[in-house]
């Protein structure tokens, strides 16, 4: 899946803006039209969560009709053009109409999805309206209201306002920019692109997907950038380039190179794509990481998409303070917890020389039978979409297929083992993980090449004892390696923090105190040859359901406040990280 750009074959542009919203607790929509059209909105952002917008419905996650207008821009010919509109993410269901007629639909936020509106546009006053709904329900995923048993999960949902069965507010609405483009008939629908390193050689193996399927055309490459100009041509769907003395993309050089391709008829152009693109490759071997041939030691976070008021809502400025604070205290990656990232996010870590696991919004799953098919096919829905999306970026390194699955349950190795052969049958090039908190007992690190372990040792077991917390990071680490033998990332390990509180010596929520045990974690970890990287949870304080343990509906673990202000320990990842 490409995204859209503009150039002499294609234009997009952004329907971002004020929009008109209206909730509908009652379903009334529906059997009054509002599909054509409605009127009573209030003013809301697009893109943003609706939910901090507005004072009385910040829990509210049901039925809300979202409407724009557009005409189409000057140029553009749905008579030889194919024109649609894409939604970058809605939380977490929509329904969409252009000028009455039913589009269609899509389940699952945070990976896009779009719509051939060709037959329904017209040159003026276009009428878009989309139906939104987030409710928390076991068969959706990220499941929420699930019952409080041992056969779904562990700690009672209930006690959640809302009920969701993971640690963040389920933020609902259109959280990223709608587009409206214009390509030719016969586009560019795909392209792969494979790097592969032979002595100081780069090679670039580019497939094409759905070019011109029903014409005959011919497709010319160019790879640009750092003295190159390489040119190649060919009518088949897949090309190999050579890159002599090519420079490599890593975290300390983020080379990138621009592969356009076009496709050409009777030698005439009529298609053009532009891709940026990093010359790497990464593997497992025995327990390191390599990227390039040479071992790698991840630094760095998990993180949220989130923000005051904007919620879960595209906000850029928030994406280069992130990648600033990041830099500034040493990380070279992040995991996108717990859903991917936006398409500017993922397009800054090519650009910056950022290391990726990237993570399907598969949060919080349970292996009871009830919904479970349900639950497996929209699993395997965003592995496809996720990989599809985020194939060509040089930073991604890893897939992960879920956070902290409750996988005690037999049905839940079946589950893994077909996630985890999906994701290698489409991607083979990158190893899969999955994060756990259930240590040596999760049965599916069979199926996965590298292990991700969340622990908490020190908080919430062995509270207000680091030592002994640190003690029993190291037991389980062992015990982890001793069974599967692969390398192991720590992947989220942290204490809340309540900015401005002090105490010493360290004491639960004082600054010291997430210092100290970040601190005791990271020497754990650096003593084990096993342990490829540390992802200290989280970057960021950051929203989520209200609950006792979670003071002001907020998670605090962020070494940086929500509105990105550094706590003690930021300044001591700084000391350990920079060294
Ligand atoms: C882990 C989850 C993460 C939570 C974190 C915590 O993966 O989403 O926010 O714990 O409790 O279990 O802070």
């Amino acid at each position: 899946m490409l995204y859209p750009q503009s150039n002499p074959f294609r234009q997009c542009v952004d329907l971002s803006g004020i929009w008109d919203l209206r909730f509908d607790p009652e379903g009334d929509g529906i059997k009054s039209n509002w599909f054509a059209g409605f009127t009573g909105g209030r003013p809301a952002a697009v893109p943003a969560s609706w939910n901090d917008q507005f004072e009385d419905r910040r829990d509210y996650l049901g039925n809300t009709w979202y409407q724009t207008r557009f005409d189409l821009p000057w140029g553009w010919d749905a008579s030889r053009q194919q024109l649609r509109v894409r939604f970058n993410s809605v939380n977490y269901f929509a329904e969409v109409w252009l000028n009455g007629a039913r589009l269609g639909q899509h389940e699952g936020g945070h990976l896009p999805f779009e719509f051939d509106v060709t037959s329904h546009v017209r040159r003026e006053g276009n009428v878009l309206v989309a139906r939104v709904e987030g409710e928390l329900a076991p068969d959706r995923v990220p499941p929420g209201n699930v019952p409080s048993d041992p056969q779904h999960m562990f700690l009672t949902q209930k006690e959640n306002n809302p009920p969701s069965s993971f640690d963040f507010f389920p933020f609902c609405g259109i959280q990223r920019p709608v587009l409206l483009y214009a390509t030719p008939r016969d586009a560019l629908g795909d392209l792969t692109v494979i790097t592969d390193i032979a002595g100081t050689t780069g090679r670039v193996r580019v497939s094409v997907g759905d070019a011109g399927a029903s014409v005959p055309h011919t497709a010319r490459f160019a790879l640009r950038g750092h003295g190159a100009n390489i040119l190649a041509e060919t009518t088949a769907d897949e090309v190999e380039m050579r890159v002599p003395d090519a420079a490599l993309w890593s975290p300390e050089a983020p080379n990138l190179y621009d592969l356009t391709i076009e496709l050409t008829r009777d030698g005439a152009p009529y298609d053009r794509y532009t891709l940026s693109i990093g010359i790497r490759t990464i593997a497992i071997e025995g327990d390191a990481l390599l990227l390039n041939g040479k071992p790698i030691y991840l630094k760095g976070f998990g993180r949220h998409e989130d923000f005051p008021i904007v919620g879960r809502g595209l906000a850029p400025a928030v994406i280069v303070k992130d990648y600033a604070l990041m830099k500034w205290v040493g990380a070279n990656s992040f995991r996108t917890t717990h859903y991917p990232y936006s398409e500017q996010m993922m397009d800054l870590a090519d650009r910056l020389g950022f290391l990726i696991i990237d993570e399907t919004p598969a949060v919080g799953l349970f292996f009871a039978a009830e919904g479970l098919a349900r639950r497996l096919e929209l699993c395997r829905q965003y592995t496809r979409d996720l990989i599809a999306r985020d194939k060509n970026h040089p930073s991604v390194i890893a897939w992960s297929i879920a956070n902290e699955p409750h996988s005690w349950l037999p049905s839940a190795k079946p589950f893994f083992k077909n996630l985890s052969d999906l994701c290698r049958a489409l991607d083979p090039t990158r190893p899969i993980t999955l994060a756990t908190y259930l240590g040596a007992a999760e049965e599916s690190f069979e199926f996965c090449d590298l292990m991700c372990l969340n622990r908490y040792a020190g908080w919430y077991s062995q509270s207000g004892k680091i030592e002994e917390g640190a003690a029993c990071l190291a037991a389980e680490l062992d015990a982890l390696y001793q069974k599967f033998r692969k390398p192991v990332i720590l992947t989220e390990f942290g204490a809340d923090t309540i900015a401005g509180f002090h105490a010493q010596p360290p004491e639960m929520f004082a600054e010291e105190y997430q210092a100290e045990m970040l601190t005791a974690y990271i020497n754990v970890l650096r003593s084990k040859s096993f342990v490829v990287g540390e992802h200290v949870w989280n970057l960021c304080d950051f929203k989520t359901s209200q609950a006792v343990q979670r003071m002001g509906g907020m998670n605090l673990k962020g070494v940086f406040t929500r509105d990105r202000r550094p706590k003690l320990a930021a300044h001591r990842l700084r000391e350990l990280w920079r060294s």
